[in-house]
């Protein structure tokens, strides 16, 4: 109440210095526009519209709670949007003199009505927006909602200056799971710090709060290690198809941790292991538990390499890698991978698994690992990632784990969309973009809802070498999956979700994404990005 009290008056105070300073200008009549029918993705848990809008335009300023952590750096973030998207300035907390018709506040709430962090409420009316939330994080989220909703085109016609009519209304919204993610493989091929922060920036307009980046496999080692230098040097050196591979440096991999979190995203690294172990081997041979000679590996093939599980010192040198890499992770999570450990023996394995889940405790972190996992004795605390074996996602539901559903036939972002698709393998399906999104991960393989911590897309890199072929299999789908884990089922919909999907056409031109243009979708061509209802 006291919050809500205070905002009131500040909102007051700024709408009166401006009343002092001026005539009043005679209201603007806005053509009607519909929020309902705003092009919103993921979809909200509620709107209701009130089919009048707020003016963006010149006039316009941010402001945000005095004091509330993050809140000013979300109020700078949306004006940086905005400036970006329609070419105008909007000053946040300012105290300058400047003339102020309109506010966006940018609220921090303690209303119970916010349930998570995330929740978010926007109240649209016709001067002024009012974003509420508990965190810095919801406030993140709710702006998100916020840039999809203001028009790409402005209407010149309403008054002097050029007006984007924002449609006003109400929304409530919070996430429908807690964990909505995509992972980029970035050892079958390499890809570079700008490329992974072009990926993570279109994710969070999605409201992706996940990126887990799968760093080292057979082909390639991907992360500095300060106490095992060999491992970039050698390991680093290769991938899939011959080209030089390439690493992040301890800084590279901050600075990408940095950028996440600016965008409220938890970065997951992954370490795969016992299996997908060929590059650290071959970096240090006393690791290698396959008895055989190895070389770098540039192929295809998986499940031939494997760690030696009995050997003390692989033990010493995965802390050392775990060590390192969990201080510079602040995220709660460690991927220890463990798939596909074809020539390792059952008895090793688990033995191997309940060693390293000890390890990634030790240095204060959550495990995940691929679905496999669950067969060792593994805590309730750490997570299994269900991509193939029902059977091993029911064993991990006994243990009371929670599980990130990626089921490969349905959340894999390499299976190819259709027999013509340009890049992706099909050994698990084709994936066209209505079957990537018309699937209920809520009752999927009857997991009872309280263990399903969220969804993730794999993005796994054999076939693809640079951004556009990244972007040619992620975009569209990874926006289906991003309403799979945001929206409640009552809310989604194809024939909905379609028209909506075939509304982001403006917004991923003007990003340059490379989305596969599918002919299930009427791609739109205009830049409106509202619905004007004509008066008559
Ligand atoms: C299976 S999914 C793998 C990866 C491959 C992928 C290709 C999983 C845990 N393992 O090693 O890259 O298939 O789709």
């Amino acid at each position: 109440m006291k919050k809500g009290y205070q905002l009131l008056t500040t909102i007051f105070l700024i709408l009166l210095v401006f009343a002092c300073k001026e005539e009043p200008k005679p209201r603007i009549k806005f053509p009607t526009t519909d929020l309902s029918k705003a092009n919103m993705m993921p979809k909200p848990l509620k709107i209701v519209a009130t089919n009048n809008a707020f003016g963006l335009d010149r006039y316009t300023a941010i402001y945000t709670t005095k004091g509330a952590a993050g809140f000013e750096s979300v109020g700078n973030f949306l004006a940086k949007k905005i400036k970006s998207k329609i070419d105008l300035d909007i000053p946040v907390n300012s105290e300058s003199q400047e003339p102020v018709e309109r506010v966006i506040y940018i609220n921090q709430s303690d209303s119970l009505d916010l349930e998570t962090p995330e929740a978010y409420q926007l109240y649209i009316n016709q001067d002024s927006i009012i974003l509420n939330s508990n965190t810095a994080e919801g406030a993140f989220r709710g702006i998100q909602t916020l840039r999809q909703i203001i028009p790409e085109i402005s209407n010149d016609t309403l008054a002097e200056q050029k007006i984007w009519p924002v449609p006003s209304g109400k929304i409530i919204d919070n996430p429908n799971f807690e964990y909505r993610g995509s992972m980029l493989d970035v050892a079958r091929h390499f890809f570079s710090v700008k490329d992974v922060k072009k990926y993570i920036d279109l994710l969070s307009y999605y409201k992706i709060n996940v990126l887990h980046l799968h760093l080292s496999d057979d082909q390639g080692w991907r992360i500095e290690i300060k106490s095992w230098p060999k491992l970039t040097e050698v390991g680093g050196s290769t991938e899939v198809g011959g080209e030089a591979g390439g690493f992040y440096t301890q800084e590279d991999y901050k600075e990408i941790v940095a950028y996440a979190a600016e965008r409220y995203m938890t970065i997951i690294p992954e370490i795969d292991m016992p299996g997908h172990t060929n590059a650290a081997s071959v970096s240090y041979p006393f690791l290698n538990g396959n008895g055989k000679p190895l070389k770098l590996y540039e192929g295809m093939r998986v499940g031939f390499s494997t760690f030696d599980t009995k050997k003390d010192t692989v033990y010493s040198f995965i802390d050392d890698v775990v060590r390192e890499i969990s201080e510079i992770t602040p995220g709660p999570y460690f991927h220890i991978g463990g798939d596909e450990s074809h020539v390792t023996k059952k008895k090793d394995y688990i033995y191997f698994v309940n060693r390293v889940e000890k390890i990634v405790q030790k240095h204060g972190k959550r495990m995940i690992g691929w679905d496999e996992v669950a067969i060792a004795n593994v805590d309730s605390t750490s997570i299994s990632q269900w991509w193939a074996s029902e059977e091993n996602a029911k064993k991990a539901i006994k243990k009371g784990m929670k599980i990130i559903m990626s089921p490969a036939k349905k959340a894999y972002l390499d299976m190819e969309y259709d027999t013509l698709s340009k890049h992706g393998l099909h050994w698990a399906a084709y994936i066209p973009v209505d079957t990537a999104y018309v699937w209920t991960p809520e009752t999927f393989g009857n997991i009872p809802r309280k263990n399903i911590l969220g969804i993730e897309a794999p993005l796994w890199s054999e076939t693809i070498s640079n951004i556009d072929e990244l972007e040619y299999l992620a975009f569209p789908r990874i926006i289906g999956y991003s309403e799979l884990s945001w929206s409640t089922k009552e809310n989604r919909d194809w024939e909905d979700y379609k028209i909506r999907l075939a509304n982001q056409a403006p917004f991923l031109d003007r990003m340059d994404v490379k989305y596969y243009p599918s002919k299930l979708i009427d791609w739109k061509k205009s830049k409106h990005t509202y619905e004007i209802i004509e008066k008559d």
